[in-house]
């Protein structure tokens, strides 16, 4: 079968990238492959919600730079509660800029965002050269990208032949490109490539502003690996109802991952 039928430890013998495979052995130990990506704007609600859902995830997707109140001690708790709950890091920057100016944007500023984050994303348009830029940065740190072939959001311009080049692009850097942010399955059948998907919510269509979503067993079923979810989570009333609520996730996505092998 094709490598992404097959379970995620077997996979681990597709990847030399220090961060995907630290991803797929975390998500192989804690039956998990849910990623909560924590939309929330001071250093003690990321924290809340970091504590809350840990144990339910393998992955913690960040926009660090909406934490009003940013300082080094948040990456120092951050990491920390990595350890205390297994999981990794993924900064959710979507770098889009020529590659001299990424390498500044991924090691310097105020958040020297490659000092601690696994994972990060990138936009293709810019061509390969954001690819080398980041690459140079990241690879001696043992960090892993991923380029968005594609998005959520209603009237998107990442489709068809711009999903295609991405994946090419995908295909000449694969030391440090370890795969995408993609809404279904990219590639092809004899090629693996990490598919993360974002968009996911039980019970609710979308928001009012271009957000659009699917469950968890229809984003496994068509091809993700980790299913990303944002406000479905943090979004609950207090940290015991964002517990459970990552419980729920956590269960339906694995659920769905052991479908999809059975298929
Ligand atoms: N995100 C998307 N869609 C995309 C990409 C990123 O929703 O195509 I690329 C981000 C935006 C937000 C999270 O940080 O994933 C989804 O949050 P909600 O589950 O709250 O919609």
């Amino acid at each position: 079968p094709a490598p992404y039928l097959q379970s995620y430890e077997s996979r681990l013998a597709n990847y030399n990238n220090p961060a995907a495979r630290a991803l797929l052995e975390c998500i192989a130990r804690k039956q998990s492959n849910l990623c909560v990506s924590v939309d929330v704007s001071t250093k003690a609600k990321v924290l809340e919600v970091v504590d809350a859902v840990g144990p339910s995830v393998c992955l913690i997707k960040t926009h660090i730079d909406i934490v009003e109140d940013f300082d080094a001690d948040l990456l120092d708790q951050l990491e920390q509660l990595s350890k205390k709950h297994d999981f990794l890091i993924f900064e959710d920057r979507k770098f889009a800029d020529i590659g001299n100016t990424v390498v500044l944007q991924y090691s310097k500023g105020v958040h020297q965002i490659a000092s601690w984050s696994h994972f990060t994303n990138a936009h293709s348009v810019p061509g390969p050269g954001i690819i080398a830029g980041l690459a140079s940065v990241g690879l001696p740190l043992g960090r892993g990208l991923l380029l968005l072939a594609e998005m959520s959001s209603e009237g998107t311009l990442a489709k068809g032949e711009y999903t295609e080049a991405t994946v090419q692009m995908a295909r000449e850097s694969r030391g440090f490109v370890v795969g995408f942010i993609a809404q279904q399955r990219l590639g092809r059948a004899d090629e693996d490539f990490l598919i993360l998907t974002p968009g996911v919510q039980l019970g609710s269509a979308g928001d009012s502003l271009g957000q659009q979503y699917n469950t968890p067993a229809a984003v496994v079923g068509k091809g993700a690996d980790v299913i990303i979810v944002g406000r479905g989570v943090y979004g609950k009333a207090g940290k015991e109802a964002v517990r459970e609520e990552a419980e729920r996730y956590k269960k339906e996505g694995w659920a769905a991952y052991e479908q999809r092998m059975k298929a």
